[in-house]
């Protein structure tokens, strides 16, 4: 692979194929590596494209823009850089780069910061060095410093680094979207891998311990689960129906049931009753008041009110609701593209004023369920993020072995002793090119290695227990909700595993009669960007706003892709005992008109971009549910072994 793209790669840089062009002909005669670094960084981004490849060649005086336009125009291709330049510009490179080093605001300090982790982690750096085989700056200076100290040349010292001058064939590979990858031709050789998949990590159930849950019979059903859903996607009537119809009709129909399910929900509310069509609305006695139910376009706060853009089947409707109503304030909960039911008066200028919003809710009181006959626990976790370099490894495994018996109290024993289930709710491995700069937060740099550790961590839990294990946007699945499942391609492990059930995201698991609602939770995001005084700090308020909209992500276009299936399959149909989610990494609970809400937190320590985001996680608390009650029975904590 070009030096070029290389030395970006390894400094967790990708540049386009324009950019590309642009600038090879240019490297090391007439700029560095971290010259190039230093620009991209005071620009704000990790990608190099055209228009920043322009900017920087502007800035080095390299060329004017118009003659670099008029030269791309014409597709002239400059050709690919060898790796055989003069051993002069090489020095060159390396004198700048050890002169940067010096400077304190210079490139260094963004390569440095880049490389933090890798400092961190001797593994890491070993890793990163295997797969991208390129020097990094840092390298490249302890490079020169061997040579100097040998009195070799700066060739030399690649080849420490494995990089033979003109023996491999280079060859720049570019992926979709103009990222560029290893060539086939010059993939090292298989190595043996630096980073344990914890093959060798083995629990086995304490010896003398009473696992009193291998006698109690496993009571379970999945009730809801998307794969088990039959869409119909709707068909091109003729040979002349165009794609765009089809795309057209899909969301329609997706509204439609969108529509249907929570217009069943809040026609369950007594005081939602008088229901007209919005198209009818004209029709009506402009005295007497009526009843709609609708979709929420678009909410507006006026000077004295909210405006409210709603539709049905029927008609499109401006609403508004003064700030001297009783249920103003419910304007504030309502999210843009959910379902609610407003009461009030028409006006013949073709406004509805309203009186009451209902939300569609939970109701007030819960149907008592029979006791059982044994007592039976419930773990819940989520975000488990392996693959992560802030994984804590240390303390799942203290978890493992907490779960075969290895307990400290007697409280700890009798739970232990009955936990029969174990819920995972997504983010089950770090994934990888989730967020820009995650690579060199990686411990494991492979997916098919992060399941396959996963596995292997979970081949240790007993037996008797049966684990739910459902997908979130860390793992190798449809990014846009719902989720069917886990790629089976690449979370084979996972499926192999005896005693779990895959799950998707949302599902709903029947435990001895209750209900559990299992969700990775991204629908929290847009509840804290569009309802105030919300806050990833709490992560169980949104998740009660979002049961009281009865949805699990009800804003399109928003944070959180929707998949607009011809099926709305992320309403709450039916009201659970108990909502699980995770996404936020942080424990969080309450109680809500009878059902329990919990936020199951992370067995991952706080990574460097959730430093600048500000997000505090709560990592290594384990939730252990009563599957009776549906209710918190305790929380272990092992995050004193959570020390990454
Ligand atoms: O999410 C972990 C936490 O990080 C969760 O609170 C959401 C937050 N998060 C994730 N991605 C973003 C972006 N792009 N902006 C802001 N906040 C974000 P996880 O899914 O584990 O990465
Ligand atoms: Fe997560
Ligand atoms: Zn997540």
């Amino acid at each position: 692979m070009d030096e070029l793209v290389r030395g970006l790669i390894s400094n967790n840089y990708l540049i386009t194929p324009p950019a590309y062009f642009l600038l090879s002909e240019h490297y090391t005669r007439d700029f560095t590596l971290p010259e190039l670094i230093k620009f991209a960084k005071a620009k704000g981004t990790f990608i190099i494209d055209e228009i920043v490849a322009e900017e920087f060649l502007e800035s080095k005086g390299i060329i004017t823009k118009l003659k670099h336009l008029e030269k791309f125009m014409t597709g002239k291709k400059t050709e690919e850089k060898s790796i055989e330049e003069p051993a002069e510009g090489q020095t060159l490179e390396i004198s700048e780069a050890k002169e940067v080093v010096e400077s304190p605001t210079s490139v260094s300090e963004a390569i440095e910061e880049l490389e933090e982790p890798q400092k961190s982690s001797e593994t890491q750096k070993v890793v990163m060095a295997e797969i991208s085989g390129e020097p990094s700056v840092e390298e490249i200076e302890e490079s020169e410093e061997e040579a100097e100290e040998e009195g070799e040349g700066l060739e030399e010292s690649f080849e420490v680094n494995g990089e033979e001058n003109g023996e491999v064939k280079r060859k720049v590979i570019f992926e979709e979207y103009g990222v560029p990858i290893v060539g086939e031709e010059e993939l090292p050789e298989e190595k043996k891998k630096t980073y344990s998949v914890y093959a060798d990590f083995k629990v086995s159930p304490k010896e003398g311990f009473e696992f009193i849950a291998k006698k109690i019979e496993p009571d379970f059903k999945v009730k809801f689960d998307v794969r088990n859903v039959k869409l119909k996607p709707p068909k091109a009537k003729n040979g002349t129906t165009k794609e765009g119809e089809i795309v057209v009709k899909v969301y329609e129909n997706y509204f439609k049931s969108r529509l249907k399910k929570m217009r069943r929900i809040l026609r369950e509310n007594p005081e939602v009753s008088g229901v007209i069509d919005i198209g009818k609305l004209s029709y009506v006695n402009p005295e007497g008041d009526v009843t709609i139910i609708g979709l929420v376009n678009s909410k507006r706060e006026t000077r004295n009110g909210y405006m409210f853009e709603v539709e049905d089947l029927t008609g499109i409707i401006k609403v508004f609701i003064g700030r001297n109503k009783e249920d103003y304030k419910k304007a504030f909960e309502i999210m843009p593209d959910s379902v609610v039911a407003f009461k009030g008066r028409y006006s013949k200028r073709g406004i509805f004023f309203a009186e009451n919003i209902y939300l569609p809710d939970v109701p007030l009181y819960k149907r008592e369920k029979p006791p059982l006959e044994e007592k039976v626990y419930a773990v819940l976790i989520s975000d488990i993020h392996v693959g992560s370099n802030k994984f804590c490894e240390k303390a799942f495994m203290k978890f493992l072995e907490w779960l075969n018996g290895n307990v400290n109290t007697k409280a700890e024993e009798e739970i232990v002793s009955r936990i029969k289930y174990l819920i995972i709710a997504g983010d089950v491995v770090d994934g990888i090119g989730i967020y820009p700069g995650q690579y060199n937060e990686l411990s494991i740099p492979d997916i098919f290695d992060q399941y396959e550790a996963l596995a292997n961590l979970l081949s240790n839990v007993p037996e008797h227990i049966t684990m739910f294990i459902g997908p979130g946007n860390h793992d190798a699945a449809r990014t846009a909700l719902p989720q069917p499942e886990f790629y089976r391609e690449y979370a084979k492990p996972l499926y192999e595993l005896k005693n779990a059930v895959i799950i998707s995201n949302p599902a709903v698991i029947d435990l001895h009669g209750r209900e559990f609602l299992i969700v990775h939770g991204r629908g929290i995001e847009d509840v804290v960007s569009y309802v105030p005084n919300m806050s990833h700090h709490q992560p169980v308020k949104p998740m009660v706003q979002l049961l009281k909209l009865r949805h699990l992500a009800p804003t399109f276009g928003g944070k959180v892709p929707i998949a607009p299936d011809p099926e709305d399959l992320l309403v709450i149909e039916s009201v659970p005992d108990l909502v699980q989610m995770g996404h936020v990494h942080v424990l969080d609970y309450q109680i809500y008109r009878g059902v329990f809400l919990i936020n199951s937190a992370t067995w991952q320590a706080q990574t460097e971009f959730q430093k600048m985001v500000n997000i505090v996680p709560t990592p290594a608390r384990v939730p252990i549910i009563d599957v009776e009650t549906a209710r918190l029975r305790m929380i272990v904590d092992f995050s004193k072994w959570c020390d990454v």
